[in-house]
Parts: C-alpha cells; structure tokens; sequence
C-alpha cells in the first residue's frame, strides 16, 4: 500500500529490513550501546559484517528517541541509521520519544543526501510497544515531516509479518 503527501511517497510492505536494495538509508532498531543485538539490530550487523559495529559503537551510548548515522558496509545499502526506541512502560513519555527516533532518522536521512528510507517497526518488538499504537505514531510522525523534507522521496515500512503489515496499511489509510 501507497500513499503520496507532497512530493513524498510512504508505503507499507512486507519483508526484511536487510533486504532493501533500492533504498538509499535502512533504519536500525537499536540499543543504545550500538551493539549488535537481536531482532532489526541482530539481522543488520549479520547482514553488514563487523566493520558497522566497529563504526557504530564508538557513536554511543545513545538515549531513547535519539538516531545516528553510519556507512552501510555489507548491506546493499549506502547508509544506516540507528534510532534507539522507547522500552515500552519504562521510558516516558514513550509517544513522544518514538516520535523523535522517526523524526531525527528523517532528519539525518534528509541531511546525508539520501532519497529513500526503510523503517522497521521500531520499539514493537523486543521494547514491547503494541504495535497498534506504534504504527499510529509512526505514521502521524512521517506524515508531519514529509512536508520539510528536501531530498527523502520515499519513506517505505518494511514489516516483519501480517498483522504488523496490516496495523501500518490502517494507520497508513485514516492519515488524512
Ligand atoms: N526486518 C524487518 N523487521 C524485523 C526484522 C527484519 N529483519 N527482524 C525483526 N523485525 P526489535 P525493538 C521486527 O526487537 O523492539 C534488539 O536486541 C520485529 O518483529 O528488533 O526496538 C536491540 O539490540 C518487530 O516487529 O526492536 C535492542 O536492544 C520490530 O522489527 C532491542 O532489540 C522491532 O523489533 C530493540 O527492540
């Protein structure tokens, strides 16, 4: 599913993060060591070899709703962008700190030149956000955005299974 705000396209699929060739920056679920981790964050360093630990690590820690960029070494990718999500019920305000990691990837996305961007469902997993609730911040968030953004064109979400998919499309529908 597609949907155009300005000269920005958002779209929800279903796939893997790390299998995105055609977009300039993915998004990594991070922790705020910018280690390797599970999940988003376990596939991506799997995916683009020790050199992006190597660069990431010595860019954190980081605190919730804060992002930094890197090189994409072995993923097909020209950028990653590690955003640290709220732990949902522990980091507060937790709307507004997921807010800011979709707000501050975009930021370093659109000041790095690059035109298209793949976002996890950040927090949905490990953190525990609903997914539910985390697609409507997410949505409401790029949404926002798009209208000050000089180089992003595409913003795609790449879901891990259905219901996710599902949850993102909705939330992608009823944003006006
Ligand atoms: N591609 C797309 N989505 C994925 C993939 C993938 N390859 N793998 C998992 N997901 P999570 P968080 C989905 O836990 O909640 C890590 O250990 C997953 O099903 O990766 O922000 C870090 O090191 C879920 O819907 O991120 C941190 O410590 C969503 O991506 C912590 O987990 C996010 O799940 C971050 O937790």
């Amino acid at each position: 599913m597609k949907r155009k705000f300005g000269s920005v396209t958002v779209e929800c699929v279903l796939g893997d993060i790390t299998e995105q060739p055609d977009v300039d920056a993915v998004v990594n679920a991070a922790n705020a060591r910018l280690e390797t981790g599970g999940g988003v964050a376990g596939a991506i360093h799997r995916a683009a070899g020790p050199g992006l630990a190597a660069e990431a690590r010595p860019l954190g820690p980081i605190r919730p709703g804060e992002a930094v960029i890197t090189g994409g070494h072995g993923l097909p990718n020209g950028f990653v962008i590690h955003a640290l999500g709220p732990v949902y019920g522990q980091d507060r305000p937790e709307e507004e700190l997921l807010a800011a990691c979709y707000r501050n990837s975009l930021a370093l996305a659109d000041e790095n030149g690059a035109a298209s961007v793949a976002f996890p469902a950040i927090s949905t997993g490990i953190f525990g956000y609903p997914v539910e609730e985390a697609a409507e911040v997410a949505l409401r968030t790029v949404r926002d955005e798009a209208g000050d953004l000089r180089n992003v064109r595409l913003i795609r979400f790449v879901l891990f299974g259905q219901k996710d998919l599902e949850a993102h499309e909705r939330a992608l529908a009823t944003r006006s």
